[in-house]
């Protein structure tokens, strides 16, 4: 008996700088009403779902780890608590509905309640009875931390966001084994490989990729290439569906890439967006399919050589011949 399960990605469209909470809530409710009606065991949200992209903007704000009083605007786009006031119909709506979601958010968690807070780029995975399953925190922070004023736009979530420690999990959910990336992470081959190596048969991805790299412009016409590219193939050499979800369409004068799909372990792309907007994209995913791939192509445990990927965790940059050697890896 296959184990299907129907998944939506909820592409969403712009949101302004000025866009209340509230009206976001009720876009992402809406996304979920229609995975609802469309049969959906699971919605996945974009990255930084519940605001504009706001590390486009230098706020200059004072030292962005200590809460110094009053809310910033800086602050305001960060949830304290969640669900909190503001997201808790989407929690109340998903419950009623019977479908699960997963949400990228801006979090800012203050543990030992000394005034020392930390600030993720998270996503929750939630329950189609309205509980969290799972958390994961951006592990990849792209972008730089100081104001760079040559740029068009900032991309300053290296100064607003900690890099998670907590790597990769997998959450035993919705049926099958489930993990979460966000944007950057899907670049990475080890995002995919340390879920693999748990098993895992769903990856949720939520992404906000400007169409303008300005570090090396050469790089935008691939936007949409390299998109599926790292993710396709991060479906395929695990064995592992991978749902891509953006947040596209030309947000306050910046255009971001949209193109969510839905990728099978083959590494297929079986539904794609076809706007820039708030959209919902579904597929059947037949878990049960991953197998084929983890079992003979990709059999880790019969085929994988880790005696020998010694650097993939013992050394960060590269060292071309020549370069001092590293204690313990040998040239
Ligand atoms: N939000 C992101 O992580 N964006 C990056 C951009 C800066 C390249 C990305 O990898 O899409």
């Amino acid at each position: 008996m296959p184990r299907y399960l129907n998944v939506g990605a909820a592409q969403l469209g712009p949101i302004a700088r000025d866009e209340q909470r509230a009206t976001v809530v009720l876009r992402l409710i809406d996304l979920l009403q229609q995975g609802a009606a469309a049969g959906c065991d699971l919605v996945v949200f974009p990255e930084l779902a519940l605001t504009t992209f706001f590390p486009r903007w230098y706020l200059d704000e004072g030292d962005a780890s200590n809460i110094s009083g009053d809310t910033t605007e800086l602050d305001s786009y960060y949830e304290r608590s969640m669900p909190g006031p503001e997201t808790q119909s989407l929690f109340d709506e998903a419950k009623r509905l019977g479908v699960g979601f997963s949400l990228g958010y801006a979090e800012l968690t203050e543990p030992d309640n000394v005034g020392v807070v930390h600030r993720f780029n998270t996503t929750i995975l939630v329950e189609r009875d309205g509980t969290i399953v799972g958390r994961f925190r951006k592990v990849h922070i792209p972008g730089h931390e100081a104001h760079e004023p040559w740029r068009q736009f900032q991309h300053l979530e290296r100064r607003y966001f900690e890099e998670s420690n907590e790597g990769f999990p997998v959450f035993e959910a919705f049926d099958g084994v489930v993990g979460m990336a966000t944007c950057n992470d899907r670049r990475w081959p080890e995002t995919y490989r340390v879920m693999g190596l748990q098993g895992v048969e769903l990856v949720m991805i939520g992404y906000n990729t400007p169409m303008f790299y300005a570090p090396d412009p050469t790089q935008n016409a691939l936007a949409g290439f390299h998109n599926h590219l790292v993710m396709q193939a991060g479906a395929y050499q695990n064995g592992t569906w991978v749902v891509g979800v953006a947040k596209g369409g030309i947000e306050e004068g910046v255009e971001s890439l949209a193109q969510s799909a839905i990728i099978a372990p083959s590494g297929q792309i079986v539904a794609q967006a076809v706007t820039i907007g708030d959209e919902l994209i579904t597929a059947r995913c037949d878990l049960d399919w991953c197998k084929q791939y983890k079992e003979t192509l990709f059999d880790f445990e019969r085929y994988r050589r880790p005696e020998v990927y010694a650097r993939i965790t013992a050394q960060k940059g590269a060292t071309a011949p020549g370069a001092t050697k590293q204690d313990g890896v040998i040239s």
